[in-house]
């Protein structure tokens, strides 16, 4: 039987090559991509979250975590992709200009693929024009902004300020998310929707999504 708590550990420490093993022996086994990321992934960064707050970890333990959490999120994409029913959306995602967090981004984009959406996913400190581009591109009608920095939170203002501007704006739905986001800044910044967790995201994209 897998022991999941040392996935929570391997986080904990950055140890990205216990934490892509344990992943594997977990998914071998059945247990499914959301048991793994909402009991394990997630409470393991809050908790990294929290000791960085209290300066217990510095920068190059986020980093470390950070790239743990992604070692594990890697053996998990094709399953999350293929259990996805035909396409029901097409997402452009990315977290705003000036911001590197990227990886509750990538927690979406990876559900958000598994919910049946076609994901291009253009990164972290995206440009507005970059979302512009990808929109005419690929003829998305999600527009998903990440934000976890106070600092970034004007860049989705910026972003759909853009996307009015380019003429794009009532062509897509945009939705918002980040640690600092909440339902009312995106009242106010005229998004469509907001969403504080992966699966609430999947649900949301779906409702913004639905015909009739
Ligand atoms: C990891 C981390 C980093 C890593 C990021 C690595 C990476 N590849 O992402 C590194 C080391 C690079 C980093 C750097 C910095 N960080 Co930092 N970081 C964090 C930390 C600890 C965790 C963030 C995280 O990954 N959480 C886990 C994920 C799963 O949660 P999440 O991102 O919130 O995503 C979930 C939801 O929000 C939602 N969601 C997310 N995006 C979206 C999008 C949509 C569309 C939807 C619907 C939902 C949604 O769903 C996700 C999954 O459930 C937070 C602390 C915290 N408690 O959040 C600080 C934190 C965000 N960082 C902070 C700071 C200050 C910085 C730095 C300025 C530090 C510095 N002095 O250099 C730099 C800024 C760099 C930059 N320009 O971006 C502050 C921000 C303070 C503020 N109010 O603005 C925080 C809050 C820590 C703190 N308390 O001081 N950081």
């Amino acid at each position: 039987m897998v022991d999941l708590q040392q996935l929570y550990d391997a986080i904990l420490k950055g140890d990205a090559r216990t934490a892509a093993a344990v992943t594997n022996e977990a998914l071998a086994s059945g247990v499914t991509p959301m048991d793994i990321i909402s009991k394990y992934m997630v409470p393991a960064m809050d908790r990294v979250g929290r000791m960085f707050e209290c300066e217990e970890y510095y920068v190059p333990e986020l980093l470390l975590a950070a790239r743990a959490m992604k070692a594990a999120l890697d053996p998990m994409r094709p399953l999350l992709a293929a259990s996805g029913t035909r396409a029901t959306g097409k997402v452009v995602i990315g977290t705003v200009r000036g911001d590197l967090h990227d990886i509750g981004k990538n927690l979406v984009a990876s559900l958000l693929e598994g919910g049946g959406f076609e994901v291009l996913d253009l990164g972290a400190d995206v440009h507005p024009e970059r979302f512009i581009e990808a929109v005419n591109a690929t003829g998305a009608n999600i527009v998903a902004l990440s934000a976890l920095l106070t600092t970034t939170m004007p860049g989705m203002t910026s972003t759909i300020a853009a996307l009015k501007q380019a003429g794009i704006r009532d062509k897509v739905k945009i939705m918002i998310g980040g640690a600092p986001v909440t339902q009312q800044f995106a009242t106010q910044i005229g998004a469509d929707g907001y969403a504080d967790n992966a699966s609430s995201a999947v649900t949301l994209a779906r409702k913004l999504t639905a015909t009739g």
